[in-house]
This record gives structure tokens, C-alpha cells and sequence, in this order.
């Protein structure tokens, strides 16, 4: 049987390639840079199987045209708002992701930002190495206490979890929850978390607001200014879910106009482009799209993408189907 020929849009990680190597006919895209939308409409007629990461934009445009080949994206990653689902729907392709391996990391990521602007490690940072830094005193770059404050996690799902976890374990936060569906009554207990009925309703609620729903239109600016608004004055964004979910115009006014007290990022709207008013914009710390970037986890989320492809072509239903 010949083996299905396989595209693998970026890099992965060198053991997970040879694995792939092994069982499919693997075509890699080198340079290692993203593909257009004219290289992706190709790549589909062209390929039994493509692995997209989060910077290829599989827009309705790329399965338009019939004649599509391939048969199944298999994205490296959990959030795929970047691939159009109807259009995949509509083109008869299967789509699987890669949930599960980078929960750990990626809350430990929104961790790091947590406290990082909670207690202005950045700016201290900067500071001391632009040699800035004139000696302890009293009043130098004082912040928030985070052990025992109020967090908000919106989006209680895996990545929602891990973060109570830490939050309440680790630093006795007390945490809120809002979530699109209701949480079971023992998850929430578990976290010593309430559950609320919007994002309305636990923005004033709390001292740390962490995003970690999904992307894509549905969710696109749910943070807005109107939103920025509801939040306490001293309080805090972190965002390690997609760029879209946050307006970074309405963001960057309420960190100037001192409405909220600072963010933490790690996901932009027009990535790898930051907006000049959010690299300006003060108490912000701004990471480039980190989350899962662990080697072990790296790894695990080529291996899942792997177990997913296999199925696939043997005809078994991919653990990870979301489309
Ligand atoms: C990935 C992520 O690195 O899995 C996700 O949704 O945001 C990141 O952890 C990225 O999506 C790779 O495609």
C-alpha cells in the first residue's frame, strides 16, 4: 500500500519527524517559515494529510476550488480558530487536535505572567539590566500581593483547570469561574471555585482575570472596552488563550487611562505583530506566544498529532476529531 504523502508545515520536534518519517510519506516545508494562502490551496490538492501549527490561516479561500486531496488536517496544537471549520466541514476534511499534553505548561505560562506583573518582574527586569537600578529603598517598584487574592478564569476547561490548581494550591487564591457550559459541582469543589453565569458578572469580582477559552469569531474582543471597564481598577488581565479574544486598542487605553492595572500576554491578534500602543502601554509583560513551548510537551503534541494521523489511515476514529 502506498503510504499517505504528508505535509508538515513547520518544524517539530526532531524525534517526532522521524517517527513520522518512518510511517508516512513526510514532506517537509523548508524553509521553516509560514505558508501563504496560495502555498496552503496547493498544498491541499497536493497532499493526503497536512499538519498546520497555529500560524497557518486555512481559510475558507484554501478548501475553496473543489478537487480537494486531502483528507485530514492534523493540527499541532489545541486551538485551531485559526483553520475555517465549516469550510473543512463542507470539504469533507477531518480535523484533530492536540489537547491534553500542553495543559501543564501552558497554565504554568499564564502563572508566569500572573506574577510577573503582579510584581513587576519585567519592568524590574529592564530596569536592572539597562542599569537603571540605584539600590533597595523602601518605595522601589512596589506591587500587588498575590497569595490569597481573587482570580477570574474564564474558560474552565483543561488549561482552566491546571491554573486553579496553582492559583488555589499554590498561592490560596480564591477562584471565580465563568464557563460557556456548567461545571460539575465536585470540579469546583475541588478548586474551592464558585461558578458564575457571565463574564459580566465576575469581571468586578476579582483581582486576576486569566482567558482560557477558545478563539475564533465566536469569542473575538468578548474583552472589549466595555468589558475593560467592569474590571477593578487595581486588577489584572493574563491572556494565554488567542489574540482575538482581547481588543488590544480598548486594552492599551485602559492600561494608559489607568482603568486596570496591568496585563500579562502571550497571544496577539495579528501575530507576530504587537501592537506599538501595547509595547508602550505601561505594566504590560509580553511574551511571544510561549505556552506550550517545553520540549517534553512540544514532543507529546507531535506524538498525539502522530497517534491521530495513524488512526485516521487505518481507518479508526482519531482520538482528537473536531471536525
Ligand atoms: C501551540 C497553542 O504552540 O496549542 C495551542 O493552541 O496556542 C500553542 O501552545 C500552537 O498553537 C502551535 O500550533
Amino acid at each position: 500500500m502506498t503510504r499517505p504523502k504528508i505535509l508538515v508545515t513547520r518544524r517539530w520536534p526532531e524525534a517526532v519527524e522521524r517517527k513520522l518519517a518512518e510511517d508516512f510519506d513526510l514532506h517537509l516545508n523548508t524553509p521553516d517559515t509560514p505558508l501563504g494562502e496560495e502555498a496552503l490551496r496547493a498544498a491541499m490538492r497536493d497532499y493526503d494529510a497536512i499538519l498546520p501549527t497555529v500560524t497557518d490561516r486555512l481559510s475558507a479561500a484554501v478548501f475553496a476550488g473543489g478537487a480537494v486531496r486531502t483528507k485530514i488536517l492534523a493540527n499541532y496544537g489545541v486551538g485551531f480558530s485559526h483553520i475555517d471549520t465549516e469550510a473543512a466541514r463542507a470539504a469533507g476534511v477531518v480535523v484533530t487536535n492536540t489537547p491534553d499534553v500542553l495543559s501543564d505548561c501552558t497554565a504554568d505560562i499564564a502563572m508566569t505572567l500572573l506574577l510577573s506583573v503582579a510584581r513587576r518582574a519585567g519592568e524590574g527586569e529592564r530596569e536592572l539590566r539597562e542599569g537603571r537600578w540605584a539600590g533597595w529603598r523602601p518605595t522601589h517598584l512596589i506591587g500587588t500581593k498575590v497569595t490569597g487574592a481573587t482570580l477570574g478564569i474564564i474558560g474552565f476547561g483543561r488549561i482552566g483547570q491546571a491554573v486553579a490548581q496553582r492559583a488555589h494550591f499554590g498561592f490560596g487564591m480564591r477562584i471565580v469561574v465563568q464557563n460557556r457550559s456548567r461545571v460539575a459541582e465536585e470540579t469546583l469543589a475541588r478548586y474551592g471555585a464558585v461558578q458564575v453565569g457571565s463574564v459580566d458578572e465576575l469581571l468586578p469580582l476579582c483581582d486576576f482575570v486569566s482567558l482560557h477559552c477558545p478563539g475564533g469569531a465566536a469569542n473575538r474582543h468578548l474583552i472589549d472596552a466595555r468589558r475593560l471597564g467592569l474590571m477593578r481598577k487595581g486588577a489584572f488581565l493574563v491572556n494565554t488563550a488567542r489574540g482575538e479574544v482581547v481588543d488590544e486598542t480598548a486594552l492599551a487605553a485602559a492600561l494608559r487611562a489607568g482603568t486596570i492595572a496591568g496585563a500579562g500576554l502571550d497571544v496577539f491578534d495579528r501575530e507576530p505583530h504587537v501592537p506599538d500602543d501595547l509595547l508602550s502601554a505601561p505594566n504590560t509583560v509580553l511574551l511571544p506566544h510561549l505556552g506550550s513551548a517545553s520540549r517534553a510537551t512540544r514532543e507529546a503534541m507531535g506524538f498525539r498529532a502522530v497517534e491521530n494521523l495513524t488512526a485516521f489511515f487505518e481507518g479508526r476514529p482519531p482520538r482528537d476529531r473536531v471536525v
